[in-house]
């Protein structure tokens, strides 16, 4: 089975097809526009990208979004994450938490995908904290400052395979390969 991801981001598709592949879905990158609504929430923001993709180019198209949520900046970047990170950057960030103890945070991802006309979508959450400085050179985004709670690393030093097992995108697209996995049975 094939599902086509519209994202202009490589990391993300090879994330993706890494995750997917022992479900036996194959992942193909679409090119097309993704449009993204402004929301607080990236469920709402993915559902909607869908339905707007669906009624284009049809089933199995999918479409992901990812936000991280720092609990003592009230939620910030949430699904803004890609424009702060092209503005004020992961030096920005640091900045912002400068000498604050809590450091909590937490990625969420979601992906909808289009299956017979409707749209489904599935998530997946990782929680952690916000490390002091950058550290690592696997990944991609805020990678070299996220530590997954019960690692001392961050995803960047990691590396793919265990990002791949535990993060909020091996979450999101597990459930949707389960999913995929037992809808073909019948
Ligand atoms: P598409 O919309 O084209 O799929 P994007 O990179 O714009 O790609 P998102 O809006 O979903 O994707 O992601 C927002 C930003 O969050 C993204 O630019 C990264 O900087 C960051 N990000 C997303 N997933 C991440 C991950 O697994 N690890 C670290 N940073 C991530
Ligand atoms: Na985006």
């Amino acid at each position: 089975m094939k599902i086509r991801l519209a994202t202009n981001n490589p990391h993300k598709l090879a994330e993706v097809s890494q995750i997917l592949a022992p479900f036996g879905v194959e992942v193909e990158r679409l090119d097309a526009e993704k449009v993204e609504i402004q929301h607080d929430d990236v469920e709402a923001v993915a559902r909607r990208a869908a339905e707007l993709l669906c009624s284009r180019y049809g089933d199995y198209v999918a479409v992901e979004d990812t936000g991280l949520y720092i609990e003592a900046l009230g939620g910030f970047p949430g699904p803004y994450a890609e424009y702060v990170y092209r503005t004020i950057g992961l030096g920005g960030v640091l900045k912002l938490l400068k000498g604050v103890a809590n450091r909590r945070a937490l990625f969420k991802c979601a992906v909808a995908i289009c299956i017979g006309g409707r749209v489904e979508v599935f998530t997946g959450e990782a929680r952690g904290y916000i490390a002091n400085e950058p550290r690592g050179r696997g990944g991609f985004g805020y990678d070299p400052i996220f530590i997954p709670d019960g690692m001392s690393q961050t995803f960047a030093e990691l590396g793919e395979e265990v990002k791949n097992k535990i993060s909020h995108r091996a979450r999101a697209f597990s459930a949707l390969g389960a999913w995929l996995t037992k809808k073909n049975l019948f």
